[in-house]
Order: C-alpha cells, then structure tokens, then sequence
C-alpha cells in the first residue's frame, strides 16, 4: 500500500505498522520461523477454510505443494466478501489479507466456532510472504487481488463469470524470513490434515504434491472419514488386539459440543488419550481431559464393585489402571475456547468439565450394562493392571532396599560429573565398554558424565514394567537419572537435561537407539516434551592423507550421502583415504571428542514428538508383540529407513 501515496492516511499507516510488526518478530506469531513455522502458514489457510466447513458452507478443502515451494489452499464455501468494508474503506477480502487480526471478525456475525491455534489469521502469511495471490468467487463473479511482500500489489478486479465456488490462496513463503528452510515436508502436512479430517466428520481433504522426484509419480491423497473421531481410535489402534469395539458418545450445550470415542486394547500404554479443543490438539490437557478422565475411572470403578471384579478388600482402580491399553479422542468445539498453558495448549473453560464428565459417565455406564462380555475384558484387564502396578511396586521397593533405585547409590558403572547443576549437566549414554571408556577419557568431567551400557536393553513395550525394573541396564538407567519410574517418576529431580543416546553408526546401534527411545517414550515422556533427550551424531568416516605419517584425519563426515560430494570437492587429485568408523571404539578419545562430544563443534539430534498419533502407532507397530504390522512397516519404509526416527 505504500505504493498508493495521494491515498495515503492513517489507517494506512496503522496497516503498514501492523504487518511490518509481524516481519520483525515473525516467532511471536508463528513460534518460529524454522520448519514449524514454516508449516504453520499453511494451517492458518487451511484452518480459514476449515472454519467455513464448521460453518456448515464447504465440504472440499485442496492443498498443492507446487515445485518452487509455494502452496495453494482451495476451499468451495462462499468466498470471501469484497465489498467495501464500511470502516476500512477497502474490499473486505483485502482487510482480511493486510489488517493484523482481522480473521472471522469481520464477515458480519462471524464463525461460531473458529480453529487456529495463534488465531492471528491469514494476513500474517501474507506479511511473511514473498507474494500472495487470492482469488474468491461472489455471485457467480471471480475476483483476484496480489499483494507483494504483505503489500497489496493488484488491486481487487474481476477476471470473469464462473459456475464454481469458493477461495483460493497461492502463497509463496519468504526466503529472507524462512532462512533455515523453504521446503515442505509432505508428511507433516499429511499427519496434520489426516487428522483435521478424523476430527471433522465427512469433510474432504485433498494433499497434491507437485514435486516431481527422480521415477516416482506425482503424490495425491485424500483425506475423509465418514465415521469421524471412531475411525480415528481405529487408526490409532491399528494392527493391536483390541477389547472392545469403538464406543462413541456425543453431547451438546449453549457453550459447545463434545464428542468422544474411545476403544481398549491389550497393551500396556496409556498414552493414547488425546484430547482437541476446536481442532487443536490440547497437548498440556485442560478441563476436556480432567472430565472424562475422571468419569472414566469413576464409572469402572463402580461397575467392577457392582460386579464383583473388584472386592470390597481391594483397592480403586487409578486412573491410570483404567485408561491402561486405552486409546481415546475427545473433540470439544466451543465459541470461546480459552487457551492457557505454557504452549497455548491447555484448555482453561471451566464450564466444559461437568458436560465432557457426565457425557462419558452416563454413555460409559450404559454401553458396560448393555455390553457385558467387552465390559468384563474391559474391567478385568483394568483389574490387572492394578494388580500390576502393585506388584511393580513391591519390586521398586525390594530393589530400593538393595539400594539399586536410589539415587544415593549410583550405578557403579556411571562416571558421574563433577557439577550438581542438572541445567548445565549432561549424559551420554554409550553402547558397549570399550567406547565407554574413550568417552570416559574425553569427557569434560565438570558437566559431563559417562554411562556405559552393557548388554541388551530390554524391549520395554513387550516386557511391561514389572519386569524391567528387573533388569539390571534398566535400572541403571533410571537410577543415573534420578527421577524414578512409575507413580514416583518426577521430571524435576532429572540429575541431567541433557540425556544423549550415542551408540554406533550401524544396525546393531541403531537397534540400542530404537530401544532406548522406546523405554523414555513409554516411561519418561515428559522428558521428551522437555527436550532432555538427544541422539549424538558420531561421524561415519574420517578423511586422512595418503601415506600419512601422523595419520592425522583431515575431515569427518556424517552422512552417507555427502561422501562421494565432498570427495568430488575437496579430493580431486585423489590423495586421501578413506577410514569407515564401524563402531565409536574405533575413535581414540581425542578424535571422538572433537567430533560428536564437544558442545562447541558437535551436532545432537533433539528428540521430539511432532505427532503424537503417528508416534504411538510407530512404536506399538515396530516394538510390539504382533509380527504382521511390523513386517508391513518395514516393507513400506525399506527405502527410507534412513530418515526414519520418532
Ligand atoms: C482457501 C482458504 N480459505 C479462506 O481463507 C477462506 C476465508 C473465508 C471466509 C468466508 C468464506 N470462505 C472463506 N475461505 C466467509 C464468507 C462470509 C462470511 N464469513 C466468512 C460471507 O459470505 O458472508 N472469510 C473469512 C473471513 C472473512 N471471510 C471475512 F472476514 F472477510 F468476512
């Protein structure tokens, strides 16, 4: 707008500020601008689109991921206005795409209920944009408008009549912004639609990926369930045994609407619960989850009194007894959502809690009386996990008085660092003895300390916690770390807040890797959601002089793929060998210092959980006891196995 000086006045300037505001702190409005940002532009369109579908108007969302990295969003609801906005002056569709905030507010009444997790709307892509196109068809008429670098460049104009419906956004991300990265990760947006879809029933999701790659076609999936939320917890349980068949109840007040479906299965998770508020997934809970997790304990409870599976000397079931095995959705859409939380990510209405609880108590109730023999295996196996989780107890404690849990005994094996401050500390957790003890010897002994493990880990997803507590690795391990397991585990007493996996760079270490991942999944995820936990990225070769004396390494590498580059670029006359590392032994401490454990040079991996549905079913289909879903992960990831991680 800065173009347009003879129109120049104040609400321009205000424009202007607004926008210019978002390209100084893009993090304040897109958390960042590394990949996650750069993915978040696309659901804040999408979820434009989306609050038309709640609205009742669109039923077909498409994305295109186009090859030079910009992206189109399409929806066939009813376009966005152009009249001239009464205050602004301007179309409205262009207020929409060049006011701060601007989003539903100002399509007369508004959306009812509105997803987005910032809800900054549409005009911070366009700020953060290199060039913006829009199209929106009104009363049969299509209109265009461009804007260039959050700058309106074409005005609104009319390109011609059509019979279709809807809006359209091309938007092509700004390279001085996105410094890190420009490329879009297929999957990412697949997850995220996958599950928009799962939780808006019948709606159409289109992902095209017009990125061509080398032999392969181009990529279109489409997103729809009919079935909603249920087929969503069939996903979820996808390949596991399961108890029951999905149970599904919905209700409905003046403050919103509450679904939820829920299944159990015979495993030993209890971290399938996963709870939305207006399609954002509530990561940190809130009053949704507090509701049904009690009507779920509470209802079992009653019912296994009623029914003699519990006796009047046994104990309650907990809570997490009875959500053992369980993968759940619950999905509430509110006008009002309140989000507090360190992320945004907890659901704060108070008002929500008596309508999630009494919906699930009395549907629960009624599905187990209408229902007894899924009932029985329900109640049993929640039954068990109690008598487990006593047993397990009882181990802790017997192990507690050999003086193995303790963290005043720590495991003799660990060289402990010498600083007591768990912020600055850290821990490398290393395959076999004899790389133990090089990183022994080139550890930083103030902040670093060395914990060698011998032997295999535990599978802990197929042992179950009673028995590894058992083993002798396991325990080790959490003893180093000092936070417990169980009922007792508490993140704030982790002795390090960095726990780094370094094992070697072949199968046999990945396999350790896999493991140990598996175990903090499982029994330490909040250790996960702090960003404790790290893989170190050892390297794979060394490059050294031909015939050299001193056999000094010249360069490392990481990465498979980048040694026939960096040969072509640094070993034209071919005077190098090239030295493989198989294992971290065969690093002397001085090398394997300067490559994988120095702070100041190496590289970590920061383990994290994007997706928490896609890691759940990761690691029940690869570490589980069922054969089939595992051989079929593997066929379908055989060639990128290289990339793959949770
Ligand atoms: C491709 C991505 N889709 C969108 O960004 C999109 C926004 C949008 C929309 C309305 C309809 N479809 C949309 N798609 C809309 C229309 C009307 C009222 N409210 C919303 C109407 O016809 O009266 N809008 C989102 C905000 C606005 N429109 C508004 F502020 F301009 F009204």
């Amino acid at each position: 707008m800065a173009q347009k000086s003879e129109h120049y006045n104040a609400s321009d300037i205000q424009v202007l500020e607004g926008l210019e505001a978002v390209r100084k702190r893009p993090g304040m409005y897109i958390g960042s601008t590394g990949p996650r940002g750069l993915h978040h532009l696309v659901y804040e369109v999408v979820d434009n689109a989306v609050d038309e579908a709640l609205a009742g108007y669109c039923d077909l969302i498409e994305v295109w991921i186009h090859p030079d990295n910009s992206i189109t969003v399409a929806d066939n609801g009813r376009g966005i206005p152009v009249e001239k906005h009464p205050k602004e002056k301007i179309p409205t569709v262009e207020v929409v795409l060049t006011i701060l905030h601007a989003g539903g507010k100002f399509g007369g009444e508004g959306y009812k209920v509105s997803g987005g997790l910032h809800g900054v709307g549409v005009s911070v892509v366009n700020a953060l944009s290199s060039r913006v196109e829009v199209r929106t068809i009104r009363d049969g008429k299509e209109y265009e408008i461009t804007f260039d670098h959050g700058k309106t460049k074409t005005k609104l104009h009319e390109i011609g009549k059509t019979k279709h419906k809807g809006t359209k956004v091309t938007f092509w991300p700004d390279p001085l912004i996105f410094t890190e990265t420009l490329e879009f990760d297929y999957d990412t947006l697949a997850n995220r639609f996958r599950e928009m879809a799962f939780l808006n029933k019948g709606l159409k999701i289109v992902l095209h990926d017009e990125r061509v790659r080398e032999g392969e076609p181009e990529v279109t999936e489409t997103f729809q369930y009919s079935g909603g939320i249920v087929d969503f917890v069939k996903y979820l349980n996808d390949g596991k045994e399961t108890l029951n068949k999905p149970i599904y109840f919905a209700a409905e007040s003046e403050d919103g609407t509450v679904e939820v479906a829920l299944q159990w299965t015979t495993s030993y998770s209890t971290n399938s619960v996963m709870a939305f508020a207006n399609n954002i997934n509530t990561h940190e809970g809130g009053t949704h989850l507090d509701g049904f997790k009690q009507a779920i304990t509470r209802t079992l409870n009653e019912y296994a009194r009623s029914k003699g599976i519990l006796k009047e000397k046994d104990a309650n079931l907990t809570g997490d007894d009875a959500r053992e095995g369980l993968a759940a959705i619950i999905s509430v859409k509110l006008h009002d959502p309140q989000f507090e939380g360190q992320t945004k990510t907890k659901l704060g209405n108070t008002e929500i809690r008596p309508l999630v609880q009494n919906a699930v108590t009395r549907g629960l109730a009624e599905y187990l009386e209408e229902n007894p023999a899924p009932a029985k295996r329900i109640v049993t196996k929640a039954a068990q996990a109690l008598k487990a989780r006593e047993a397990a107890r009882k181990a802790r404690e017997a192990t507690r008085r050999k003086g193995v849990l303790d963290s005043f005994s720590l495991p003799g094996k660990l060289a402990d660092c010498s600083s007591k401050e768990a912020a600055q500390s850290e821990i490398f957790i290393v395959e076999g003895d004899s790389a133990g003890g090089s990183a022994k010897q080139a550890r930083d002994r103030q902040y670093q300390a060395i914990l060698p493990l011998r032997g295999k880990i535990l599978n802990v997803e197929r042992a179950g916690l009673n028995r590894s507590l058992s083993s002798e690795t396991i325990s080790s391990l959490i003893t180093a770390i000092g936070t417990s397991i169980g009922e007792e585990f508490d993140a704030d007493k982790a002795r390090y807040h960095r726990i780094i996996i370094m094992t070697d760079a072949d199968v046999d270490g990945a396999h350790i890797r896999c493991l140990l991942l598996t175990f903090f999944y499982r029994y330490m995820p909040e250790l996960i959601d702090r960003g404790y936990i790290y893989i170190a990225q050892p390297p794979i070769f060394g490059l050294k002089k031909k015939n050299s004396r001193t056999g000094k390494i010249e360069r490392y590498i990481y990465d498979e793929r980048a040694l026939s580059s960096t040969l072509a670029e640094y070993d034209d006359p071919g005077k190098f060998d090239v030295q493989r590392y198989k294992g971290l032994g065969e690093m002397d401490p001085e090398q394997l210092w300067e490559t994988t454990m120095e702070p100041a040079t190496r590289t970590l991996l920061q383990v994290s959980i994007d997706d928490a549905a896609e890691a759940e079913r990761v690691v029940s289909e690869l570490m589980g006891d069922q054969v089939e879903p595992r051989k079929e992960f593997i066929q379908k990831h055989a060639h990128d196995v290289r990339y793959l991680d949770i």
